[in-house]
């Protein structure tokens, strides 16, 4: 009740009369959500108050105050697992719903792209997987990767006011360093598409000394970048709602909205790159530009242009 009324005052009463207890046992409650770290104000004859709350993941805390129509309704949160995007192959194939999340709060193996790790440690970050169940084609999945970084970084800026930049697929980059990485996945069955799974990785509150040696380099976290604490819940929420505007907008009008703002946020467009991809094909060249289906087009020092599926990039 305080979270879905964050900082307005509820009543002592209306909580006793909701929750069928008496007044002593709420304020007893209370006392134990300030131990919790939640800070609330206790005011005579107006109730209780939620100023601040901890950085604590669940599934309620994602939910009080989600502005979503589906996406968040069913909400899947652990302690510690292998990879929520495993957890969430899992629940699609078994008929999860739309807009179902996988939220952990370690992953003892997360992943990248092409079996790489993703560094997930403990209560510093947001490690969640989204299941999506759109009906299209296979060839109009790709451009939902490059969606799903315009929303996170239109999430941070709501959120944090920070403007992050996007490098052609899935990475999420301050300064050139690396703050969030997303894995996009599909089930398919024969024509169509079964699942599409969103994994996103933010470094939230990680600080500086807690990255492995190889990442210390190319890594950041919001903590890092602005000295601040952030509620991840909040976080997610932002993300979510930013996802889900943007998917219904791809769904219904198709990409080209969406890619204006992936180019306005893309630091690749234009610059000089190198292009590896999975068969170790190395293409160099400018980045020209993205089509209507999420490929990248390179200019090649040959004066062809390359169409690139897959690939890492180097600026
Ligand atoms: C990615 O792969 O960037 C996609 C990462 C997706 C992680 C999410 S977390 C929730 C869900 N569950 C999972 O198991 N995965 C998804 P890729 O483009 O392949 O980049 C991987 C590379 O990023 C690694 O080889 C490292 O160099 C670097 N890296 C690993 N952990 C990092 C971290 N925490 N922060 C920044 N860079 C990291």
């Amino acid at each position: 009740m305080l979270l879905k009324n964050m900082n307005a005052f509820v009543s002592g009463q209306a909580i006793c009369d909701r929750l069928g207890c008496s007044r002593t046992a709420v304020w007893k409650h209370i006392q134990e959500l300030q131990k919790e770290g939640y800070i609330i104000e206790s005011v005579p004859r107006r109730g209780y108050r939620l100023v601040q709350r901890p950085d604590r993941l669940s599934e309620a805390e994602i939910k009080a105050g989600l502005k979503c129509q589906v996406f968040g309704r069913t909400i899947i949160y652990k302690e510690s697992v292998v990879s929520t995007q495993k957890i969430a192959h899992f629940l699609a194939e078994d008929g999860a719903e739309e807009g179902t999340l996988v939220v952990s709060d370690e992953q003892t193996g997360g992943r990248g792209r092409l079996g790489r790790i993703w560094h997930s440690p403990k209560g510093s970050g947001i490690w969640m997987s989204l299941i999506l169940r759109p009906a299209l084609p296979f060839h109009r999945t790709p451009p939902l990767t490059l969606m799903a970084a315009v929303a996170v970084v239109r999430a941070i800026h709501a959120a944090t006011g920070l403007r992050c930049a996007i490098k052609w697929p899935n990475d999420v980059l301050y300064e050139g360093k690396k703050l969030v990485g997303i894995l996009t996945e599909m089930q398919a069955e024969e024509n169509r598409v079964r699942a599409v799974i969103i994994g996103i990785g933010m470094n939230v509150n990680t600080p500086s000394d807690a990255f492995p040696e190889e990442l210390k380099e190319t890594a950041t976290s919001l903590k890092i970048i602005t000295g601040k604490a952030y509620a991840r819940a909040e976080l997610i929420q932002a993300i979510l709602f930013e996802l889900e505007s943007l998917y219904h907008l791809y769904l219904t009008e198709g990409f080209r909205a969406i890619k204006l703002m992936w180019e306005s946020y893309s630091t690749s467009l234009g610059k000089r790159i190198r292009a590896r991809t999975a068969h170790g094909d190395v293409v160099t060249g400018v980045a020209k530009g993205i089509t209507d289906d999420g490929v990248l087009l390179v200019e090649g020092d040959d004066g062809r242009v390359h169409p690139i599926y897959s690939a890492d990039i180097d600026l």
